[in-house]
């Protein structure tokens, strides 16, 4: 039977992927069946993006593939400069200025069985895409989140703050978000706290104050989150990492989530209540501007 996916899920035949050291085209970008990144979700993963050619605080997202490598026991076969060397190598073999990049180390090819001893060597691949997370409107007119019944991984079974190939925790919420109609669910922990988005971090003003919830409450130490409390400390805006719950996003004036992909986008209804008076607030705007001329400035 000739059975071909519909086009939109066929890659661009001309895309340039890394595999394990060399750059092919999307067509022999393949992985093996038996690798324990697709068996087993084991391996851990970088989002990066580049703007004008530069890759927005690359040594930070290494170190943080460091440390979730570290964290799960996979030794990197790559050096930190190998990893840059590729990650600008790929970006430029796909002509990519301004551009997303995904930057993947699975445990590799093995035997069945979970043990990651079973494996030979980590496989690493990094693919350059344009992304769109969302609609570009709701960066001008806010968009609506809801709660999500799905409780974020307890920091103890597997740590929010390892970004690990295992999004089965995220992904259930992101569908009970689609189910909903929404693009993004707010995460709770296990003690019921405001933990996170399905992919990107949260943050609250309240009377002028802004608050997000602190690492220890189990989630991903964003990159993009350091950069928007750096900006919110440039500006010398109170600011306080703090346990949030339901309650606080209900009576917030402002709301707005940040991630790598999403960057900073307004949130203006929770659970179908408006935030604030439902329009994006000043200084999420604020933060917004400086966080473009953040990225467009090189750091
Ligand atoms: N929390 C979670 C669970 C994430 O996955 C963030 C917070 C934001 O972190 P950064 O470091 O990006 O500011 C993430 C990151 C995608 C995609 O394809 C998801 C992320 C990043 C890039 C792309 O959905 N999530």
């Amino acid at each position: 039977m000739d059975f071909k996916p519909p086009q939109k899920y066929a890659p661009n035949p001309d895309l340039k992927i890394f595999v394990n050291g060399r750059i092919v085209p999307a067509a022999e970008a393949m992985v093996s069946v038996f690798d324990h990144g697709l068996l087993y979700g084991d391996g851990v993963f970088e989002g990066l993006r580049s703007y004008s050619g530069r890759v927005f605080r690359l040594d930070r997202h290494l170190q943080r593939l460091e440390e979730s490598a570290r964290a799960i026991r996979l030794e990197l076969p790559m050096t930190r400069q190998e990893l840059v060397t590729a990650t600008y190598e790929t970006l430029e073999a796909n002509k990519i200025i301004d551009g997303y990049v995904r930057l993947v180390v699975t445990r590799g090819v093995g035997t069945l069985g979970l043990s990651p001893r079973r494996t030979e060597c980590p496989s690493v691949f990094i693919i350059t895409s344009q992304i769109e997370l969302y609609p570009r409107e709701l960066y001008e007119q806010g968009m609506a989140i809801i709660s999500c019944s799905v409780v974020r991984n307890h920091p103890n079974a597997i740590a929010p703050r390892i970004k690990s190939l295992n999004y089965l925790n995220n992904i259930l919420a992101k569908i009970e978000a689609l189910d909903a109609g929404v693009h993004e669910a707010v995460m709770y922990n296990h003690l019921g706290y405001v933990a996170e988005c399905t992919g990107d971090n949260i943050f609250l003003v309240r009377e002028g104050t802004v608050l997000t919830s602190p690492v220890a409450a189990g989630i991903l130490e964003g990159i993009t989150r350091d950069a928007v409390i750096e900006l919110v400390q440039r500006r010398k805006l109170p600011f306080r990492e703090t346990d949030l719950n339901r309650h606080d996003l209900y009576v917030a004036n402002e709301c707005f989530l940040t991630g790598t992909a999403a960057e900073v986008i307004p949130v203006t209804q929770i659970d179908g209540r408006p935030i604030g008076n439902g329009q994006p607030g000043p200084i999420t705007r604020q933060l917004i501007a400086d966080f473009k001329a953040l990225v467009n400035g090189g750091e």
